[in-house]
C-alpha cells in the first residue's frame, strides 16, 4: 500500500527547483564545522551561566519555586571572583551568539532541498533522524530568537525567559550531539575528498558544483551558473557577523565601542555624565521604590538580630572595590563601589559560620527582588553591601540605600534596595 504518491509534488519537491551550484556536501560541512565551535563557545557559557544563577538555590529564579533544596553540585559551584568571571562568560554567550547568527541561516540554505526531500522518509530510522533534525532547527531558531529578544529588552516576554531558554538548550545539546555523530561519515568525506579549505582558492570561474553526493539532495541536477564563490559565501557570513559583533561588542567590554552597541539598548548617558550614569535596567521608579521608604527616618537595613539605619552602616569600617555589574543579557559596567563587606555584616548579624545569605529587597513584587548568595560568594573580599558609587551616595536608580555587589557574579544578584539580609546555615 502506497501512502503517497511516488512523483513528488510540483515546486520546491522536485529537484530541479533547487538550482544554486554551491550547495553540496562540502560547503554544509564547512558552514556546520564553523557552526559547531560557535555554537559550542554559546552552549557551555550559557549552562556556566545557569549554574552561576543558580536557580535551584532559594529565590534565586524559578525553575521550579517549590524546590527550595538545593541540589549539592549547584550549591557551591559559582565562585564569588575573580570580578571579570560573570562579565567573560556573558560576555562569551551573547557576543558568540550573535556571531553565530549568519553562519545558522547560511547552514539552514544550504541544506534547504533536504526540507522538501521526496519521500519524506523511507525508513523508520531516517524518520527519526528527521525528527531530530526538526528538534534542531527549531531549538536553534528558538533560543536565537527568545536569546535576542532578552538582549534587546530584559524580561520583556512573560513567558519565564530563563525555563524557556534552558529547556530549549538541553533539546539543541543533545540533538546536536546526535546529528554531529550521525552526519560525522559525511562530513569526513567530504574534507577528505575536497580538502577542509582547498574549495575557498576556487575563483568564480572554477566555482563548480560539487560531485554528486552519495547520501543525496544537495547537489543541484540542474545547476545554474555561479554567481559568488565558496568564499565568498564564507566572507558574506563572516561580514554578517563581524556588523553584529560591532552593533553588540562595546555594550559587554565598554569603552569607544560602547556607542555602537545599537542592538543594545543604550540607557548611559542619561545620568549626564554623573557619578551614577550608568546603565540602569530597572529604575526606582517602575520598581516601586519611594522617596518616602528610603528617607533617612523610615530606612533601616534588617540583620534579623538588629537593625542598622544608612548612618550606622555608614560608621562602620567601608571598603573600596572596582567592580563590574555584568547582567545576562551581555552588557556589563565596571563601577567604584564602597561599603561594608556582607561578611562583616554576617559577624554583627552573629552568624559568621552562615552558608547562604538570603537578600531581600524594599521592592515588592517580581522576581529579582530577591536572591541567594552562597557562602564562598557573600564571604569573598570584595562582596559589599555597597553604599556609595565612585565616591558619592548611590543613587536611587542604582539602589539606593544599600545594594548588593559581589565580584564574580551575574548582575541579576547584585539586588538593589536591599531591606533585609539574613544570615542562614
Ligand atoms: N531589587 C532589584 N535589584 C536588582 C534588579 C531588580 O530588578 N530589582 N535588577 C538586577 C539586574 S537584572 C541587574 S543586571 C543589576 C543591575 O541592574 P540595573 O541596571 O537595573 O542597576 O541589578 C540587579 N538588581
Ligand atoms: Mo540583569
Amino acid at each position: 500500500m502506497r501512502l503517497l504518491p511516488a512523483q513528488p509534488p510540483p515546486g520546491p519537491f522536485r529537484p530541479g527547483f533547487w538550482r544554486s551550484p554551491l550547495r553540496g556536501p562540502w560547503l554544509t560541512s564547512i558552514l556546520g564545522s564553523l557552526l559547531l565551535i560557535l555554537t559550542t563557545i554559546t552552549a557551555v557559557t550559557g549552562f556556566l551561566s545557569h549554574l552561576a544563577y543558580n536557580p535551584d538555590l532559594g529565590m534565586n529564579a524559578i525553575i521550579d519555586p517549590s524546590r527550595d533544596v538545593p541540589l549539592p553540585f549547584a550549591l557551591d559551584f559559582w565562585p564569588g571572583g575573580p570580578s571579570w568571571l560573570y562579565r567573560l562568560n556573558q560576555g562569551l554567550h551573547v557576543n558568540v551568539g550573535l556571531v553565530a547568527i549568519p553562519f545558522l541561516l547560511f547552514k539552514l540554505w544550504s541544506v534547504i532541498p533536504r526540507l522538501f526531500a521526496w519521500p519524506p522518509a523511507v525508513s523508520p530510522a531516517q524518520a527519526i533522524e528527521r525528527l531530530s533534525i526538526a528538534l534542531l532547527v527549531s531549538s536553534a531558531v528558538f533560543l536565537f530568537a527568545t536569546g535576542i529578544f532578552n538582549t534587546s529588552y530584559d524580561y520583556a516576554f512573560q513567558f519565564n525567559f530563563v525555563v524557556a531558554h534552558y529547556y530549549a538548550a538541553v533539546v539543541f545539546s543533545a540533538s546536536l550531539v546526535l546529528h554531529v555523530a550521525i552526519k560525522a561519515p559525511i562530513i569526513r568525506r567530504a574534507y577528505r575528498e575536497r580538502g577542509v579549505l582547498k574549495p575557498l582558492r576556487d575563483d568564480l570561474a572554477h566555482t563548480r558544483r560539487e560531485p554528486e553526493d552519495p547520501h543525496g539532495g544537495l547537489v543541484a541536477p540542474e545547476p545554474d551558473e555561479p554567481t559568488i564563490t565558496r568564499r565568498g559565501v564564507l566572507l558574506f557570513a563572516g561580514g554578517g557577523s563581524l556588523a553584529l559583533l560591532i552593533a553588540n561588542v562595546g555594550a559587554t567590554i565598554g569603552g569607544p565601542l560602547r556607542p555602537l552597541a545599537f542592538l543594545q539598548p543604550r540607557r548611559e548617558g542619561a545620568g549626564g555624565g554623573g557619578p551614577g550614569d550608568f546603565p540602569v535596567n530597572k529604575t526606582a521608579q517602575s520598581a516601586g521604590i519611594t522617596p518616602g521608604q528610603v528617607a533617612a527616618g523610615a530606612y533601616a537595613l534588617d540583620l534579623g538580630t538588629r537593625q542598622l539605619s544608612r548612618q550606622e552602616l555608614l560608621a562602620l569600617p567601608q571598603r573600596t572595590a572596582k567592580l563590574p555589574i555584568a547582567c545576562v543579557e551581555g552588557w556589563s559596567s565596571v563601577q567604584e563601589w564602597t561599603g561594608v563587606p556582607l561578611a562583616e555584616l554576617a559577624r554583627l548579624a552573629g552568624a559568621p559560620d552562615a552558608e547562604q545569605c538570603f537578600v531581600e529587597s524594599l521592592q515588592e513584587r517580581g522576581i529579582l527582588r530577591e536572591a541567594t548568595l552562597t557562602r564562598g560568594q557573600f564571604t569573598a573580599d570584595d562582596a559589599l553591601l555597597a553604599l556609595k558609587v565612585n565616591g558619592e551616595d548611590l543613587t536611587m536608580d542604582h539602589g539606593f540605600p544599600a545594594r548588593v555587589i559581589v565580584p564574580g557574579l551575574p548582575g541579576v544578584h547584585n539586588t538593589k534596595w536591599v531591606a533585609k539580609l539574613t544570615f542562614r546555615s
